[in-house]
């Protein structure tokens, strides 16, 4: 025993005789998963990623404000999870709608040990952030991201509590045919993940349904002269255009279409079907022209509560909901709720409560399926008269 105590104070000795100072045993890394003391608060950080910049900013802030509004409801509530109080803190990334950056932001969400994430906005960004937070074992909920894709990947942590885009591009295409009556169906597609998905969904339903494809073109999410392709398709004396993109591209085609003097059904998936278009599109958007799709439906008693929603949002922030914020709210209380489940925060723990969550939202009752697919999802269509959104039905 002394020969041990002399060899380590030798040691030590021989440390201070070479000019290095001793150091302390490094602290344990902080972890998620660490329990925090009796009787003090526990700190949940959500990442939250949407386009806050570029073309669809509008959409974005729209999501990360629904984001905001669930963490100062849940904080104000007090919201335990086990015996604790939780603080939740949320960490906001822009992707703007760049695949690229998504990663990017991603990463950085993982880096900064976020507990779960909810995002990204679109299926271009959240498709690839989905690989990162699937290998960081992070949770991660889409509120508005349709392309069918994104869960199809085979990994655990991937969720999405809004209809995906065969469910979208199947109801429309089916309803050009079969409602609007159809006959020589136009479409353009940005060749997004999204736009390009949907629009391929819409096609083969319109097929499906023994309707007429005439046409099919392309443009890009940041184009803004769509001249020489609806003049292209004005040929085939087109009776409905299918958009598969967002309204920031849509609204500038629905005014040059006018322009044309294009006399189209103009349909559309979610992307375009916000409040925003009918500002985006101004006096060429006619009443009833407009038949789009949100990936979600609320009717009956739910109605109530997301009205309040929407009365409490616009108060709260100044601004009204333009599409996505109440999935957005939803899914960030889904999170919280398979933490208070599961007695934790820690990804690893909480995950299994998260795949088997049944819980009432103001979009409605959100579960899962087995790749994290919303059951039972609805969808909302739309038309537009004197410039107000207006629904024509949900449906399931
Ligand atoms: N679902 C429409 C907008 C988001 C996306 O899927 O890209």
């Amino acid at each position: 025993m002394q020969l041990k105590w002399t060899a380590v104070a030798l040691a030590a000795m021989a440390l201070v005789a070479c000019g290095k100072k001793e150091e302390p045993a490094p602290a344990p890394a902080p972890s998620a998963a660490a329990p925090a003391p009796a009787g003090e608060t526990i700190t949940v950080k959500i990442g939250h990623v949407a386009p806050t910049s570029g073309p669809i900013a509008h959409l974005g802030k729209d999501n990360e404000l629904g984001a905001r509004m669930a963490i100062d409801e849940l904080n104000a509530a007090g919201f335990k999870i086990g015996d604790k109080v939780a603080k939740f803190e949320l960490l906001a990334e822009d992707d703007a709608a760049d695949p690229k950056q998504g990663t990017a932001v991603a990463q950085k969400l993982v880096d900064s040990q976020v507990q779960g994430v909810v995002g990204h906005l679109n299926s271009g960004t959240t498709i690839p952030a989905s690989k990162i937070y699937s290998d960081a074992g992070v949770p991660q909920i889409s509120p508005s991201a349709t392309n069918p894709k994104y869960t199809r990947q085979g990994f655990k942590t991937t969720f999405r509590v809004v209809a995906d885009d065969v469910h979208l591009g199947g109801t429309l295409g089916k309803y050009a045919v079969n409602e609007l009556k159809g006959k020589s169906i136009v479409v353009i597609d940005d060749r997004t993940a999204y736009g390009q998905g949907v629009a391929e969904e819409f096609e083969k339903a319109v097929k499906a349904a023994n309707g007429n494809i005439a046409g099919h073109e392309f443009t890009t999410d940041k184009s803004t002269d769509f001249n020489a392709i609806l003049t292209k398709l004005k040929a085939a004396k087109p009776d409905i255009l299918f958009y598969g993109g967002m309204d920031a591209v849509a609204g500038p085609m629905l005014r040059q279409a006018k322009q044309l003097g294009l006399k189209v059904k103009f349909m559309g998936g979610d992307g375009i079907c916000t409040t925003e278009l009918a500002k985006l599109a101004g006096d060429a958007l006619a009443d009833d022209q407009v038949v789009c799709a949100e990936a979600g439906g609320v009717d009956g008693d739910l109605k109530a509560g997301v009205d309040k929603f929407k009365a409490d949002f616009q108060q709260k922030f100044n601004v009204d909901v333009k599409l996505y914020a109440p999935y957005v709210y939803d899914a960030v209380k889904v999170l919280a709720t398979a933490m208070q489940n599961a007695g934790s925060p820690a990804p690893e723990k909480y995950l299994p409560e998260l795949a088997k969550i049944d819980y009432k939202g103001i979009t409605g009752n959100i579960a899962f399926d087995e790749k994290g697919d919303i059951k039972n999802g609805a969808l909302t269509l739309y038309t537009y008269k004197g410039g107000q959104r207006e629904q024509i039905a949900v449906v399931r």
